[in-house]
């Protein structure tokens, strides 16, 4: 599987939890197979209790993953000892959750980083970017948070980092329009983020109609079809060194959209 790394910058002064890494340019290191969506994101996801660590890429910049994407990485030639992760300051999910983030290409000029119960910590980078208007997944889980203010507390995040954050219109799908996760949501009564099954389904059938039929309607593509635009996009961000491509080595199962 080859993912599109995209490097979303943490804005400094950095949290307590994260002082060490001053002076240094970190980001957290989203895998995505959609980067014609990034005009659309709204936030990250980190899993809470999931482990991550801050690793040297080369002499000035840092990544925040996993430890197993950090290995990957090491052995795509970035990472600053050849083969070898060196991780600065280990960290959970938690210490992520309100990172002030800086993301290539999104309308919105910062977004932050949120608790999601799905994301996969064995899968990309275990750091997900998050576009509610293309995504069921990203769709329902900034639901959750917007409509239920003692999720928000059990993870200490803070209504300004969620409540501002409209779906913004990105791809026209022609059987579900500009905000085609919304509507198929709505459509097939998917009641939250845990929804697992609906939610599987409802991105299969978001995937293949985006993707094939889809329309940009935003940034600088707007009117091409996605099949187009979505390279285009993918080597701008490489071009100008917002994003890395990241290969993992195919696992015995299948991912989900397969
Ligand atoms: C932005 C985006 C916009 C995504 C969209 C999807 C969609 P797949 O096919 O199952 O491999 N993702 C990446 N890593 C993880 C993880 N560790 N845990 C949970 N989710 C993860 O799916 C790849 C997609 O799953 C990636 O592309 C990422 O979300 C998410 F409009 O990035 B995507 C209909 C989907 N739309």
């Amino acid at each position: 599987q080859e993912y599109t790394l995209i490097k979303m910058e943490v804005v400094s002064p950095f949290p307590q939890k994260l002082g060490a890494l001053e002076g240094k340019k970190v980001y957290l290191a989203a895998a995505t197979l959609r980067p014609e969506t990034m005009y659309g994101q709204t936030n990250s996801w980190v899993l809470p209790d999931g482990k991550y660590g801050a690793f040297e890429i080369n002499d000035e910049e840092v990544f925040i993953l996993t430890e197993k994407s950090a290995r990957n990485l090491a052995y795509q030639r970035l990472s600053r000892v050849p083969q070898k992760p060196t991780c600065l300051l280990e960290l959970t999910g938690h210490d992520l959750i309100g990172l002030p983030l800086r993301s290539p290409l999104a309308f919105n000029d910062i977004i932050y980083s949120l608790p999601m119960m799905s994301v996969l910590t064995d899968k990309g980078t275990g750091i997900v970017t998050s576009v509610p208007s293309d995504s069921p997944d990203d769709f329902m889980a900034l639901q959750d948070l917007k409509s239920k203010p003692a999720f928000r507390a059990k993870f200490g995040v803070k209504d300004e980092w969620v409540l501002p954050f409209e779906i913004i219109p990105i791809i026209h799908h022609p059987d579900f329009g500009d905000k085609s996760a919304e509507k198929i949501c709505t459509d097939m009564k998917i009641q939250s983020q845990n929804d697992r099954e609906k939610l599987d389904a409802a991105k299969k059938i978001i995937y293949k109609g985006g993707f094939y039929e889809g329309t940009m309607v935003a940034g600088e593509y707007a009117g091409l079809k996605v099949q187009d635009a979505k390279n285009l996009i993918k080597n701008k961000l490489l071009d100008i060194g917002q994003a890395v491509i990241y290969s993992e080595p195919e696992k015995k199962v299948m991912s989900r959209s397969g």
